[in-house]
């Protein structure tokens, strides 16, 4: 009967630990859109910078498997003592309440798990954190509820431009329009080229996302932050505000459009004009804003 009952029990628990990894590397395999969520999507949205593979790799490879073990452990321990241990089957509990030699083990192990985890985390942090010489740097500031972008002059640039959600009612999805992510004004960056990002807050602490480049900064009133990125595809990247910020933060996406070269030198032509009359008198309006 007992014997009977462990091979339920052990059958029970194979079939419960193979049903998990399948459900938690299903997503290493799912198909995703780069840029935007996909519905139905699990695991990491698809990235196309270095430190986005970097990050997927350093989750995936590393993270997953490490945490799908020790849950799976935890819970065949707990399946196993509540089986073995319960008052049926072992009336009369054990006196012993110390063990030196587990107590060197469960400490042990737990560390060198870490130790094995912050080598590759610090040199992934330590590759975010570090801006290499940037082509092209753009100030974004975060503000109730848009994000404002200025390309400076001796970039080529010499304006700047607020990004605002496109309403329902404009939603065009056979232009490639997305609901909550469209905006109206894109910021465009070229491909291949090392893009700085400068972060501020005009008003309250917001975060500038864009998970395709793998990039989340907090802006901050009164405080410049620094970010980058090299998008190695070209396409239209969104994002959305992190911290919440008030009544219509979730109404306050980011999109980033990646183009060629030739494109991006164009557009910094055209945007020039375009936003040279907002510029002037937006550059008023920040000037008394800017943070002190
Ligand atoms: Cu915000």
């Amino acid at each position: 009967m007992l014997i009977g009952n462990r091979h339920i029990t052990r059958g029970a628990a194979l079939t419960l630990g193979a049903l998990s990894s399948l459900l938690l590397f299903a997503g290493l395999a799912w198909a995703q859109v780069e840029g935007q969520p996909t519905p139905g999507g699990l695991g990491l949205p698809a990235t196309v910078t270095e430190v986005g593979a970097e990050t997927q790799f350093f989750y995936n490879v590393i993270l997953l498997p490490i945490i799908s073990f020790i849950g799976l452990f935890v819970l065949g321990l707990l399946i196993y003592v509540s089986w073995r241990f319960n008052e049926h089957a072992n009336p009369v509990p054990s006196k012993l309440t110390h063990h030196t030699g587990l107590e060197i083990v469960w400490t042990l192990i737990p560390v060198l798990i870490l130790v094995f985890i912050a080598v590759p985390s610090f040199r992934l942090l330590a590759h975010q954190v570090e801006v290499p010489e940037a082509k092209v740097t753009i100030k974004v500031t975060g503000n109730q509820w848009y994000w404002s972008y200025q390309y400076p002059q001796d970039q080529g640039g010499g304006f700047s431009f607020d990004q605002f959600m496109k309403p329902d009612s404009e939603i065009k999805p056979e232009n490639g329009d997305v609901r909550l992510l469209s905006v109206d004004n894109e910021a465009v960056v070229p491909v291949n080229e090392v893009v700085k990002l400068q972060v501020v807050a005009s008003d309250v602490i917001h975060s500038f996302t864009i998970p395709a480049f793998t990039v989340r900064i907090d802006a901050v009133p009164g405080r410049l932050n620094e970010t980058w990125f090299k998008a190695e595809k070209e396409g239209i990247f969104y994002g959305q505000c992190s911290k919440i910020c008030g009544k219509d933060h979730a109404f306050m996406p980011a999109a980033i459009r990646v183009v060629s070269k030739e494109k991006y030198e164009q557009w910094l032509v055209e945007a020039k004009k375009k936003f040279a009359k907002a510029d002037s008198s937006l550059r008023v309006a920040a000037r008394s804003d800017e943070p002190r």
